[in-house]
């Protein structure tokens, strides 16, 4: 749930955090941590994954030890899992938003820098991987370069000293409640980007709470504007699926007046947890039917207190029929809001409604309306790729 004061602090210093909240770390520690616990017979569940976000490692593992009652020590449990992460470096994604928000503020010359709970070593592994990272930071400093790691002030205190800028003139963008912490104890302003859904309520200590990097408007905090907004729209690097359209809840079609065909999330688990929720839109592609326009919420939908994260595409066309077993496909090119929860249904109808408007014009533009020809949206056969 995007909230914020009506105008931040000026500032013209960034510091970053890297687990959680320009990677997508989660999905890697969630792996090792499964294969490990099964080794001592017990399940890695979304508990587990809670008590550790924005810990140091070993404050993490100790977590881990105590709450399975693992039998062996601590650093033994380390060592062990150390070699299983770094053999996972190399598979972290970059969250929604982060390449961009790293090029934005380099472009711009607005001092960044990097500050990590990880290991400094850590932390080099984990952005040789990702393209022009290393080069965009002037400061990247790690939890063992200074006495104590995040809630402690102190990792914030020391980038900024080494950025030669007053604490009160950074921006601290995290993921993690420790980090939050240790910006506010720092003296900073706080962005919080949550990197577990449905918690957002406890952020308050930030200084505003958006849903992800693509909702982050840094002119707020008197830093230059994104320039990549078309028409209430934002571009993305397009990706696609496909798969048969399932059953809804039939709240689409009875309560909103709005059909929406459901794609199964558990089939596409992996590229839903790449993705933050909110409202995308692209083109759809019913092989036996037809191309479409396409605006879809990603999410949970907390109007309805969804579970379950869900895909809903609405195809911008009246269909005569339903199309339930169908394959559908398709390719997605842009953004346009996070997902909110709304006070009324009537407002949660005319939202979506000015959504489907929204993309209905944007898809015109020539950066979307050439996507309309990409071959994965026609082909159900053969394995393609849109790009
Ligand atoms: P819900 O909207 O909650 O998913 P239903 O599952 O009953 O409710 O209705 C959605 C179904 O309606 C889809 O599975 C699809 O077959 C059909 N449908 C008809 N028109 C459209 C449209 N424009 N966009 C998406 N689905 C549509
Ligand atoms: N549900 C929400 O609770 N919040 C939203 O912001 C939201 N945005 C949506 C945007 C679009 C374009 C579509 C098609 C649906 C959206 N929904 C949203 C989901 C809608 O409530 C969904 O169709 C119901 O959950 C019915 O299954
Ligand atoms: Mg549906």
């Amino acid at each position: 749930m995007a909230s914020s004061k009506p105008l931040g602090r000026m500032v013209s210093h960034v510091i970053l955090d890297l687990d959680g909240t320009l990677l997508n770390t989660d999905g890697i520690v969630n792996e090792v941590l499964k294969v490990v616990l099964v080794k001592y017979g017990k399940k890695w569940d979304n508990r587990g994954a809670q008590r550790i976000v924005g810990k140091t490692p070993i404050e993490a593992a100790a977590a881990v030890v105590e709450d399975y009652g693992l039998p062996c020590r601590i650093e033994e449990f380390i060592s062990k899992i150390t070699p299983m992460f770094s053999d996972q470096w190399c598979n972290i994604k970059a969250l929604p938003g982060a390449n961009r928000l790293i090029k934005h503020l380099k472009s711009k010359g607005v001092p960044l820098a990097l500050a990590s709970n990880s290991p400094i070593s850590n932390i080099e592994a984990k952005i040789s991987y990702q393209k022009g990272w290393k080069e965009s930071f002037s400061v990247i400093i790690g939890g063992d370069e200074v006495q104590n790691g995040k809630p402690s002030p102190e990792i914030f205190l020391e980038a900024a000293r080494r950025m030669n800028a007053d604490p009160s003139n950074c921006l601290v963008i995290e993921d993690s409640m420790p980090g939050i912490m240790a910006g506010k104890a720092a003296g900073m302003e706080v962005v919080a980007v949550p990197s577990i859904p449905k918690q957002a309520g406890l952020y308050t200590s930030a200084d505003e709470v958006i849903n992800s990097l693509l909702d982050l408007h840094p002119e707020k905090w008197g830093l230059p504007a994104f320039e990549d907004w078309v028409e209430g729209t934002l571009p993305i690097e397009p990706w696609h699926i496909g798969g048969p359209v399932i059953k809804g809840f039939g709240r689409g079609s009875k309560i909103l007046g709005i059909p929406t065909a459901n794609l199964s999330a558990e089939f596409f688990s992996d590229i839903l947890s790449e993705h933050t929720s909110g409202v995308y839109f692209g083109w759809a592609g019913l092989p036996t039917r037809g191309i479409y326009k396409m605006v879809m919420s990603i999410g949970w939908n907390p109007y309805f207190d969804n579970t379950e994260k869900t895909i809903e595409p609405w195809l911008l066309h009246e269909f005569e029929e339903d199309f339930y077993g169908e394959e559908l496909r398709l390719v997605i090119v842009g953004y346009i809001r996070p997902e909110a929860n709304f006070p009324s249904l009537e407002s949660l109808i005319s939202r979506i409604h000015e959504d489907g408007r929204i993309a209905e014009k944007a898809l015109d533009l020539p950066i979307y309306a050439g996507y309309k020809d990409a071959p994965c949206l026609k082909n159900s056969l053969q394995e393609n790729h849109c790009h």
